[in-house]
């Protein structure tokens, strides 16, 4: 029997569900595999979460000094035009983008036309709209003066220079053939610090190559860079893993943290601003390290050191490297000590990936009826 491809698609989630549900273990949302090929675009495969941008509304025009000369009347009198009105900058929250990898670190309005002859005045400049996500914080010296928390809301970031007068405004009874007119303003100049309120569903914490971007390999179609040196990953890396309900969840692939990341070594400060921006995290251990204690002791401790909100959010803990040897022991000693069940996966093997992602899933859910 012939199926077209969306029919062939919704038949693999039947099968998928039916497969999942018969067993008692799994819940009844199961996340589904990606069916599309990982891209090829050698875009920016980042995600950039803040972003410092200055910005400088467009000058306006300046006006004009003419004097008319016509046939029979060689002193029509002034007519010189005023010039347009600068550009503006807004910035516009939109859900058509999801970070500040498109913004600049400098962005300028247009500038207004000058003024002409013949009572000419010039075009005012269009304004500059730059989009950004919706849930974007803007700070200006480290104040907010924006929250952008919906779709279309706009924020005018720098004001464009009004245009100037020609010498034809500045006639009066007094001055019938005035020699003067208005340079145009000069636009506003800001700097502004651009943030994400939140970056995604989930973020994993863990030491360097403890196997955080295979995971995220394993499970959605994001392509971190995987190699078996500490600190691989200098930015966040987002994916969505798909469910069988048709919901989605966002996960985000952070650069690892190290003893002293609050007084900012290795990525520092910046590491724990990303994991402030994930409502749940995720605690991704290398099962194969005999000590998994005190890995789990640090990583705590730098969240608490940093803010103790952050340390009270929703977590998971999962030992991944489950496939090699000493782990399974090393997971039961860290199981006694924090009395918490641990889940062993293996990222690069797809060990327990299915059961791993049930559990974010019913994370992410609670945490949302608990903040509606
Ligand atoms: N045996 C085994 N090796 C794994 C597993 N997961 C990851 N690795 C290996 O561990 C090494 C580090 O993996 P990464 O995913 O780059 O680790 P990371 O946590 O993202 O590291 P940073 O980006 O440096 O923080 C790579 O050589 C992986 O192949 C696993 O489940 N089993
Ligand atoms: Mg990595």
């Amino acid at each position: 029997m012939l199926f077209s491809r969306n029919s062939r698609n919704i038949l693999k989630i039947v099968k998928h569900v039916l497969h999942y549900s018969q067993s008692a273990q799994y819940p009844a949302v199961v996340a589904l595999r990606p069916t599309k090929l990982k891209s090829k675009s050698k875009e920016p495969r980042y995600f950039t979460d803040s972003k410092y941008v200055s910005v400088i509304g467009g000058k306006g025009g300046d006006g004009c000094i003419s004097f008319l000369s016509l046939w029979a009347n060689e002193y029509a009198g002034p007519d010189g035009g005023d010039g347009g009105n600068g550009g503006h900058i807004i910035f516009e929250a939109s859900r058509e983008v999801n970070n500040f990898n498109h913004v600049g670190s400098l962005i300028r309005a247009g500038e207004g036309e000058k003024g002409a002859n013949k009572d000419c005045h010039g075009k005012n400049a269009k304004h500059t709209t730059i989009k950004i996500p919706v849930g974007t914080i803007v700070k200006r010296n480290e104040k907010i003066v924006a929250d952008l928390y919906k779709e279309k809301l706009s924020f005018i970031a720098a004001r464009g220079g009004a245009g100037g007068r020609g010498n034809h405004f500045f006639i009066s009874d007094t001055q019938q053939a005035p020699e003067i007119c208005e340079y145009g303003a000069r636009g506003e100049e800001a700097k502004y610090h651009l943030e994400l309120r939140t970056m995604a569903d989930v973020g994993f914490i863990g030491f360097p190559n403890a196997g955080k971007s295979t995971l995220l390999q394993a499970i959605s179609r994001a392509r971190p860079k995987v190699a078996s040196y500490a600190f691989t990953t200098l930015k966040p890396h987002i994916g969505v893993v798909h469910y069988s309900d048709f919901s989605q969840v966002m996960v985000a692939d952070l650069p690892g943290l190290i003893p002293g990341s609050h007084k900012n070594r290795g990525l520092g400060i910046q590491f724990l601003k990303h994991a402030e921006r994930c409502p749940i995290l995720v605690f991704v251990m290398d099962a194969s390290y005999e000590d998994l204690y005190s890995h789990y002791k640090t990583l705590i401790f730098e969240l608490e050191q940093f803010s103790k909100k952050l340390a009270a959010r929703p977590k998971l803990i999962v030992a991944n490297k489950i496939d090699l040897p000493g782990s399974i022991e090393n997971i039961k000693d860290l199981e006694k000590q924090v009395k918490i069940e641990i889940l062993g996966i293996s990222g690069k093997y797809g060990t327990n990936i299915g059961l791993f992602l049930g559990k974010i899933k019913e994370l992410v859910e609670k945490y949302k009826s608990d903040n509606t």
